[in-house]
């Protein structure tokens, strides 16, 4: 297999097209320019956004047509075109790239081109930055230089510009990456999982799931594939994938050839032989991650860890005391023995029901549930038993919020609120002690917000504000790990 791009990485004298001007096209457009292009970049957004900044591109000689529309470009000689992540097939900016003629690469591949370090390349549908961060942690642990790039919000393009001296890179890769990430070749790639998303974007599940898969098929000789093993029977293990180590996770993992399968059972993270033999690596009380999701994550780089031959003394501590980032179930406020968990970062259903089989389980029907937003496509009746099992109430909000009162009114009383701030209220009121309240919308953010942190932000801000207008003398006892 030759591993190369088919542009050259010495651009001097080329004119470089790059689509989009968020972080990775300016990322891009600044990496092309260092590497002697000419750089146009091209965005649909409104001048006045760019106000600030088009004078400074033009000081570094990178020119940006802002509120760009397809019909005004005239069709100048392109040699590169490179497409930031948000720029969907078929958007009017991608028709642009098409005419031109040119390669077309993605941000990642485009940055990663420039980069000799060793990738550790890490997709699914949920999981993928904490598994990003406890693995950059668990590196770090065991005393390597490394960064985490990509999705989680580092553009591959910025730390080709920096050149940081490096042991490894991790890469969190998104599906909207792959979708021009020919030539992007990790040594280890991690598929987490792969459940309904972003079918907004891509129209079917086999397409979306094709992109995450496809990381599997663009690993390096004699690299490792981790992937959850239902995935398994999607992947045609090509000669080249087969080539591979072959490293199964999840809690379905059985012993296979070739390779060695790792699952999460009641015990821990166990190491299974091939005679189906099974080594505890970690028990499951000595880690502060809990869910079996965020276990099968850390289980994820566990595999990965020993695949990259880093003994387990090395990182253990580290692995043990990791806990997930905010807005990811974060306990963020007790009071009046009602607990309130933010778990803004779950935009799909298949993140809200692991929510509810984590906390269902110890807590009963006692879940006051805030839900809705902008629905990106996913299956959102799949979640029913786990409302019908752990849900007292749901709050719904945003876009989607009369269609899922609709979905699902049959299984548990739905309330529709005109804000994220009156559904806290409306929780509030409702709580008695031993409740739980949840934010995990299941849906993105967009329609109300700006991100889904902004969203957890407000979220914490209306539980305090209204929970210290009801008990101001015991209040705050902010305590609810
Ligand atoms: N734009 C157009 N036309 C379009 C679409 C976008 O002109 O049709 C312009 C916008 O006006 C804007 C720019 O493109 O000026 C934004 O580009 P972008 O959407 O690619 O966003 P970036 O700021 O470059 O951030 C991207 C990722 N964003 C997306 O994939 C949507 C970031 O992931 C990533 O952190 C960053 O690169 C660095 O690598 C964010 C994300 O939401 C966190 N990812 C999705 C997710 O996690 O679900 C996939």
């Amino acid at each position: 297999m030759t591993i190369r791009t088919d542009f050259s990485l010495d651009l001097h004298g080329r004119r470089v097209l790059v689509l989009g001007a968020g972080k990775s096209g300016l990322a891009a457009a600044r990496l092309a320019k260092a590497k002697g292009a000419e750089v146009i970049v091209l965005d649909s957004a409104p001048r006045e956004h760019f106000a600030k900044l088009i004078p400074v591109l033009e000081s570094d000689g990178i020119l940006l047509y802002p509120y760009f529309k397809e019909e005004t470009w005239t069709g100048d000689a392109i040699d590169l075109v490179v497409v930031s992540p948000g720029i969907a097939l078929g958007s009017s900016l991608d028709q642009v790239g098409r005419s031109t003629g040119a390669p077309m690469r993605g941000e990642l591949e485009f940055g990663a081109s420039y980069l000799d370090c060793p990738m550790v390349a890490v997709t699914g549908t949920n999981g993928k930055t904490t598994t990003v961060e406890l693995l950059t942690a668990c590196l770090e642990g065991a005393g390597k230089h490394v960064l985490a790039a990509g999705n989680i919000g580092l553009p591959l393009s910025q730390v080709a510009l920096d050149q940081p001296l490096l042991d490894y890179l991790v890469v969190e890769v998104s599906s909207f990456q792959m979708e021009h990430a020919d030539s992007f070749h990790p040594q280890v790639g991690v598929v987490l999982n792969v459940t309904p998303d972003h079918l907004n974007r891509h129209g079917t599940m086999e397409v979306y799931r094709n992109l995450k898969l496809q990381l599997l098929r663009q690993i390096r000789p004699g690299g490792i594939a981790v992937f959850h093993a239902p995935l398994a029977q999607f992947l045609q293990l090509d000669p080249q994938v087969a080539a591979n180590r072959l490293w199964l996770i999840g809690e379905e993992a059985k012993p296979t050839t070739p390779g060695t399968d790792w699952a999460v059972t009641s015990d821990g993270l166990i190491r299974l032989d091939q005679a189906g033999e099974g080594t505890r690596l970690f028990a499951r009380s000595s880690m502060q991650l809990i869910g079996n999701h965020n276990l099968a994550n850390a289980l994820a780089v566990v595999a990965v860890m020993t695949g990259l031959g880093i003994p387990k003394e090395q990182y253990s501590p580290v692995l043990s005391n990791f806990r997930s980032g905010p807005h990811r179930m974060e306990p963020v406020l007790q009071c009046n023995d009602i607990a309130f968990f933010d778990d803004s970062k779950a935009t799909d259903v298949d993140a809200m029901r692991q929510a509810l089989r984590t906390l269902g389980p110890s807590r009963g029907k006692k879940i006051l549930l805030i839900a809705g937003g902008l629905d990106k496509g996913c299956a959102l009746s799949e979640v029913k038993s786990e409302l019908r099992m752990y849900v007292k109430g749901v709050y719904l909000i945003g876009d989607c919020r009369q269609r899922l009162a609709e979905l699902w009114g049959s299984e548990v009383p739905c309330q529709l609120c005109d804000s994220l701030e009156e559904a806290v209220q409306a929780v509030a009121k409702a709580a008695v002690s031993g409740d739980t309240v949840l934010l995990s919308p299941a849906c993105a953010s967009m329609d109300m917000f700006r991100d889904y942190e902004e969203r957890g932000e407000r979220f914490r801000a209306a539980a305090c504000a209204v929970m210290a207008a009801a008990v101001p003398e015991d209040f705050p006892t902010n305590d609810a790990s």
